[in-house]
């Protein structure tokens, strides 16, 4: 029997298991919002900008595992969401964006709002396909969920010409194909790694991304108890592996102390789980050096166009990081009798720098609500930050558990903020959701406040508010002293501008403020917004301004 286009499609997210999509509306996709209109299997979350509705799908993704669902408009809302594209790419997050598209008789007219979406996506997405045969619907978007998924995850954008939703389709959903996923490897290569290991006297193991979930934290702390190996996580995944077990050895943030990273220089041995080597994690290419690493470098990574791109690579394994973590660690292990005190070398600085102590001239920073927060968030709290210095106070002071999550832009985008904080918030009821924005990134996206409220999300929002573009502020005080030029912002009362939105809004102003407010902030059962007025004295928690430059 035939079917309008617009069901099949919505027929077809349903046979996908898709629960929830954001949205900002647009005529263009008329029809696909009337077939969720019936639907009480798949929840319509209505955004207030584009960019919120991407950034939600990429953190439900991030939080579930599963593709995350935005539908947006044509060309304003295409170009809006395509932040959330830009990020779903570089955090290797699976992004399925449909987009709305004129009638195709009036395709390459260049038509009101038209963009030709394979270019402009071409160089973000996986993939860009337009559906002009409502047919193919399931056949097409049973192909984005898998492109989507692997082998890195990442987007896939899928253009909807209104009138083709309008058409009768004789197909029905079919059943999702298979995703294929990298394999357990041979017991040969986990003899040979384990041998190398064996013999290493200063082995580091970095773990990446690939093990965001329950069994990779469990198979990433069992192979490095198994086998006496440090564990340096890689950038924004400091949530992987508890922040205080003896083995944790760091994480490969920006601008992590130099000692840190000449420590690392030190190791015999990399063995690089899970993680692509990307550009911030390995410190622009230094570490491991690049083309051909100081140490050897065992690279395992599901994803073979992404081993030996930019490494020269001892033992290269296309390999699921998990499975190879749990066959590791089911090997029996030896190692020499220095492995302690270098695992030592490397735990000891960091528990050293874990601990927030207030500063001498005892002005506010975000340290005070840290050093609050690890006494008072749940356990299982979900941690996100949006881009920004502010955020390096949680990296650098709080204590991971290993059941805390954190969700950051590993691709630095500022925006993430507030509506990554709504998407995890209505992806984990009952459980807290933190987020730490500046007073840069929260007037981006902020407005998705609005989208906590219209659906009772109790997010905990934490401003920082210095008045500045304070990460570009610094760089500027570095590369140019005393022309400081683009980066001071004036800002609005953030308690009030909370308040309109009908959120709780508090206020931080002082370092004894601190504790109170926080508690008082997690206490509320609504969406809250604490504005911490910190010093940009403070400009970051490794530097203060006025040492700047110099
Ligand atoms: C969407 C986007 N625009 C611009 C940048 C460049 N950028 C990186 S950090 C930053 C400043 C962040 O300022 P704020 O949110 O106030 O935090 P602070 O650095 O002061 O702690 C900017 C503009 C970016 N990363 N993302």
């Amino acid at each position: 029997m035939a079917r309008r286009a617009a069901d099949v499609l919505v027929d077809c997210l349903t046979a996908h298991g898709v629960d929830r999509v954001f949205c900002v509306p647009g005529e263009s996709y008329l029809a696909a919002l009337d077939a969720l209109h019936d639907r009480n299997t798949i929840e319509t979350i209505i955004c207030r900008h584009e960019g919120g509705a991407g950034f939600m799908a990429v953190a439900d993704a991030k939080v579930t595992g599963r593709p995350g669902i935005a539908f947006v408009s044509r060309g304003p809302g295409a170009t809006n969401a395509s932040i959330a594209v830009h990020v779903s790419e570089q955090d290797a997050v699976p992004l399925i964006l449909f987009v709305g598209q004129v009638p195709r008789n009036e395709i390459g007219r260049r038509s009101f709002q038209e963009v030709d979406y394979a270019k402009t996506f071409s160089d973000m997405a996986k993939a860009v396909w337009t559906i002009e045969d409502a047919n193919r619907i399931p056949e097409i978007l049973a192909r984005a969920f898998v492109v989507a998924q692997t082998p890195t995850p990442g987007p896939v954008v899928i253009v909807l010409p209104e009138d083709m939703l309008e058409d009768q389709a004789a197909t029905g959903a079919i059943e999702p194909l298979p995703v294929p996923r990298g394999a357990r490897p041979s017991d040969d290569l986990i003899a040979e790694v384990a041998g190398r290991l064996s013999k290493a006297e200063r082995p580091l193991l970095l773990a990446g991304g690939s093990l965001n979930h329950a069994r990779g934290r469990a198979a990433l702390r069992a192979a490095s108890e198994a086998h006496a190996l440090p564990v340096v996580l890689t950038f924004k995944r400091q949530d992987l592996f508890p922040n205080d077990h003896p083995h944790y050895a760091g994480h490969l943030g920006f601008k992590i102390p130099k000692p840190m990273v000449d420590r690392y220089a030190d190791a015999d041995l990399i063995l690089a789980v899970g993680t692509r080597l990307g550009e911030t994690t390995t410190q622009g290419y230094t570490f491991p050096r690049s083309p051909v690493p100081v140490q050897p470098l065992i690279h395992v990574h599901d994803d073979a166009s992404r081993i030996g791109r930019e490494y020269a690579t001892a033992l290269p394994i296309v390999a699921d990081a998990e499975q190879f973590l749990e066959a590791l660690a089911a090997r029996d292990s030896k190692h020499p009798a220095g492995r302690p005190a270098w695992i030592e070398k490397l735990h000891k600085p960091i528990a050293a720098s874990q601990p927030w102590t207030p500063p001498k001239d005892g002005l506010l920073d975000m340290g005070a609500v840290v050093a609050a927060l690890k006494v008072k968030a749940s356990p299982d709290a979900i941690f996100i930050t949006d881009a920004g210095n502010f955020s390096g106070w949680l990296h650098r002071h709080f204590i991971f558990n290993g059941n805390h999550v954190m969700l950051g832009s590993v691709g630095g985008a500022m925006g993430l903020g507030m509506p990554a904080a709504v998407a995890a918030g209505l992806r984990c009821p009952g459980r807290q959701v933190i987020t730490f924005i500046g007073d840069g990134g929260v007037l981006m996206t902020g407005s998705e406040l609005a989208t906590a409220v219209q659906y009772n999300v109790p997010v905990k929002v934490f401003v920082s508010n210095n008045g500045s573009y304070g990460t570009i502020r610094m760089h500027q005080e570095k590369a140019y002293k005393g022309r400081v030029h683009g980066t001071a912002i004036k800002n609005p009362d953030f308690v009030g501008w909370a308040q309109s939105f009908g959120a709780k809004g508090l206020a931080i102003a002082s370092i004894e403020d601190a504790s109170s407010v926080v508690a008082e902030a997690l206490a509320h059962d609504g969406p809250v917004v604490v504005e911490v007025k910190t010093a940009l004295e403070h400009i970051s928690p490794f530097a203060n301004l006025s040492d700047l430059g110099r």
